[in-house]
């Protein structure tokens, strides 16, 4: 029994509003018990401001141990030769890449966010966009793939000093070997943002940013299934192309100019319980089961693309490589907006999504992003993907009949006990 009955009400709350629903915000997921149990545990109480070994604080020999554990099983992960655990988050992650690579006013060439982009790509609304000189490209209209004539254009008449790839609405894979290409041609860095795919990535299913890209980050709780929070990693390391010193007057290597960047830079002490949960999740991605796990999050997208196809839903790009879809509703006469209200009623949970060239504003949207990562950690299967599509449907396409959506969160329900999360928690 918990001292505080209130709060921990409204946690049992949440865990029954989890259990009820079919979750499909694509950058959701469901962490195991044991990342959880890491997250609420007595690392909390720690400072450790600094690297492990080269701590500001005394008492941080265990944590040093934690943090050097996680790094080690990430740089397994991706086959990388360095990495840095701390960042809080993913936007933070970047933040600390920007810090390090670039200065104010620098130019960034980044995928617009109207057409699947991430805000801390060069928003007008985020620091991204306020500090730096943004610049931006899209997705062909034809087509809904990324338009990489459009950013090679763009690069040769701006030359900024950072490529951005990496989105958080687009269905399709990227082309990092073209993309560096570029870069290279107008000497300028690539940071590929792998949030949303990192765990396909991780499981060898989607094209491999490593060799191309010099900095990836990402963030830990969505494909990869960890705790919420960011990391930054690179396979080669580089010598740093502004020039920047150590004390000593040698060369500093970008990965230390990262790891400045991140701390003393942004942050100040990591969060080292969510560090070790960092752990728990990266040893639970190097375990076979994970493989599994990202081949059927794959097929799942794909059964239920195929099942909105043939209901002429009309889908960005015309289907999905990975764990999401976009799909635009101009033909069924709804916005995003509604459709999402709609869908909460019947605890069908996702988001209202910008689609390219939308006429709408992004609080409207014309458009939903549906992903499958959390519903495949339940334990759902292809055949379920079209019962969910079928679900959809019928609350879409009677968005005002209070009893079609009642009898469909009805429904969801008795799918949903059929795939118990975390039974442990009684
Ligand atoms: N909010 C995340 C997403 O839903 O994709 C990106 O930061």
């Amino acid at each position: 029994m918990h001292k505080d009955t209130v709060l921990f009400g409204l946690i049992n709350k949440e865990l029954e509003r989890q259990r009820q629903g079919i979750e499909l915000i694509a950058s959701e997921n469901f962490t195991s018990l044991e990342v959880m149990k890491a997250m609420g545990s007595v690392p909390t109480n720690k400072y450790a401001e600094g690297y492990p070994g080269k701590r500001y604080y005394g008492g941080c020999e265990v944590v040093d141990e934690i943090e050097n554990l996680a790094i080690d099983r990430l740089k397994k992960i991706f086959n990388a030769n360095w990495a840095n655990v701390q960042p809080h988050s993913g936007a933070q992650a970047n933040t600390a890449v920007f810090l390090a690579c670039l200065k104010p006013g620098d130019k960034i060439l980044g995928l617009d966010l109207s057409m699947g982009g991430h805000l801390t790509h060069g928003s007008p609304a985020n620091f991204s966009g306020k500090n730096y000189q943004a610049i931006h490209y899209g997705v062909k209209k034809e087509t809904g793939i990324v338009d990489y004539e459009q950013m090679e254009e763009k690069a040769r008449q701006e030359k900024p000093k950072m490529i951005i790839c990496g989105a958080s609405a687009y269905s399709r894979d990227w082309d990092y070997k073209r993309i560096r290409a570029i870069a290279d041609e107008v000497g300028a860095l690539v940071l590929a943002d792998i949030a949303h795919p990192a765990g396909l990535i991780a499981t060898g299913l989607l094209n491999d940013p490593f060799d191309h890209c010099h900095i990836i980050t990402s963030t830990t709780h969505k494909t990869l299934r960890g705790p919420r929070g960011g990391i930054i990693m690179m396979r080669h390391d580089f010598e740093n192309p502004f020039g920047a010193k150590d004390p000593k007057g040698n060369l500093r290597m970008m990965s230390s100019l990262l790891d400045l960047a991140v701390f003393p830079g942004m942050q100040g002490g990591p969060l080292e319980h969510i560090i070790a949960a960092k752990a728990v999740s990266f040893g639970e991605i190097l375990e076979e089961d994970f493989k599994k796990y990202g081949k059927q999050v794959i097929a799942n997208a794909q059964a239920m693309a195929k099942a909105f196809v043939a209901k002429n839903y009309h889908l960005i790009s015309d289907g999905t490589d990975n764990h999401l879809m976009l799909i635009d509703l101009r033909n069924k006469n709804l916005t995003g907006k509604k459709a999402q209200e709609t869908l909460d009623k019947a605890h069908i949970t996702l988001n209202k999504n910008a689609v390219p060239f939308d006429d709408k504003s992004p609080f409207v949207t014309s458009g939903i992003r549906v992903g499958v990562p959390a519903v495949t950690t339940r334990g759902l299967r292809e055949v379920d993907m079209v019962t969910i599509v079928d679900l959809i449907d019928k609350v879409l396409t009677s968005a005002d009949d209070e009893g079609v959506i009642a009898s469909v969160k009805n429904d969801v329900k008795e799918l949903m006990i059929k795939f118990p999360l975390y039974p442990e928690l009684g």
